[in-house]
């Protein structure tokens, strides 16, 4: 009950929540939630308790140390074994280094990286315990051309979670990007190995930027922060929380289920490209289309100024 409350002022954080709103969700007595959150002042929160206004917990600065995050943790498999790295040059690149270390499930986080990777060969900005910077590393036996549909499946989770906890008006740029306006906030990269019918092995490297107060260099243009959008520090744990219990959801329901309907509603909805008109890039070359869906294989339908469609898997597109 400690932990179930501790996530929901983590869910509030920053605003107050009143011991009648919190008894009501939890369905335990005001003394009750009363004597939860002395434990939990007692066990080093920062909580405030207010006159009239109930509890809230202040930010605080925040580790991603498994301690802290197993007290929170609510998924039945997924982020079980978990590696926290102070520092490592891609999370990605320590997954495929340590495979043998590694299970299905396994979360990798490092509080910095030094060379952290985007697609293409890119390079990923990823400043020491300002962002979440994971690998997700998965065994979900699919075939090889289904894991464009795992990067739409982390890009709807992390969506849900943003927009969880910060109410942001958060835009999916498909394939692999989450945006705040035109500034971008989260971005993925999925590796996969294996054969041609079968994933042997799925990293989905997933940064998100929430708590720097800016952005130097060729990115300032490009990048923002959740905590510049939302003028206040944004909780790692409950955002990283969310997310993971999110995404837990979706793949059993895909995986186990074959339910993908949940994750199509969202990158649909929240697509910053579809009916829009944008651009195909390849290599140099820019051609002017229109984004016309996104199908049940994750794939983007492009319509190009001569009629001509096509059905991409991957790649460059702009608006
Ligand atoms: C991506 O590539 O967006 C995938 C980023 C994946 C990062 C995670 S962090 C954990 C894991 N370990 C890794 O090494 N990588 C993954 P792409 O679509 O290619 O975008 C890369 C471009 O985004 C760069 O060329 C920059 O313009 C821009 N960029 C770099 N760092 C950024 C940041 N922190 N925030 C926003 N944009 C950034």
């Amino acid at each position: 009950m400690k932990e179930t409350i501790l996530k929901l002022l983590f869910r509030h954080a920053g605003s107050y929540l009143s011991g009648q709103e919190i008894s009501d969700e939890l369905g335990v007595s005001r003394t009750a939630v009363w004597k939860h959150i002395k434990a939990l002042q007692a066990a080093g929160y920062q909580i405030e308790t207010g006159h009239r206004k109930g509890y809230r917990l202040l930010p605080q600065e925040e580790s991603l140390l498994p301690g802290e995050i197993k007290s929170v943790l609510k998924t039945r498999w997924l982020a079980h074994q978990l590696v926290h790295l102070e520092s490592v040059d891609s999370t990605n690149i320590w997954a495929k280094k340590h495979h043998h270390e590694l299970q299905h499930g396994a979360l990798v986080l490092a509080e910095e990286q030094t060379g952290g990777r985007g697609r293409l060969g890119r390079s990923w900005e990823s400043s020491k315990g300002e962002g979440i910077w994971m690998t997700l590393v998965l065994e979900p036996g699919l075939p090889m051309h289904d894991a464009g549909k795992m990067t739409q499946l982390a890009a709807a989770a992390m969506h849900q979670a943003i927009v969880g906890v910060t109410g942001l008006p958060v835009k999916i740029k498909w394939p692999n990007d989450l945006l705040v306006g035109d500034h971008k906030i989260c971005g993925i990269l999925t590796e996969a190995s294996g054969e041609l019918t079968r994933i042997e092995r799925l990293l989905v490297g997933i940064g998100v930027n929430v708590n720097q107060q800016a952005f130097s260099g060729e990115i300032a243009a490009v990048a923002t922060s959740l905590r510049i959008m939302m003028e206040q520090p944004v909780s790692r744990v409950a955002l990283l929380m969310l997310f993971l219990e999110i995404f837990e959801k979706c793949y059993d329901d895909y995986v186990l289920h074959q339910s993908y309907g949940a994750v199509l509603r969202v990158v649909r909805e929240h697509s910053m490209l579809l009916n829009q008109p944008i651009d195909v890039i390849r290599g140099d070359q820019r051609v002017a289309a229109r984004a016309v869906s996104i199908h049940e294989d994750g794939r983007l339908e492009v319509v190009y100024e001569d009629g001509q469609s096509e059905l991409l898997a991957g790649g460059e597109v702009s608006v």
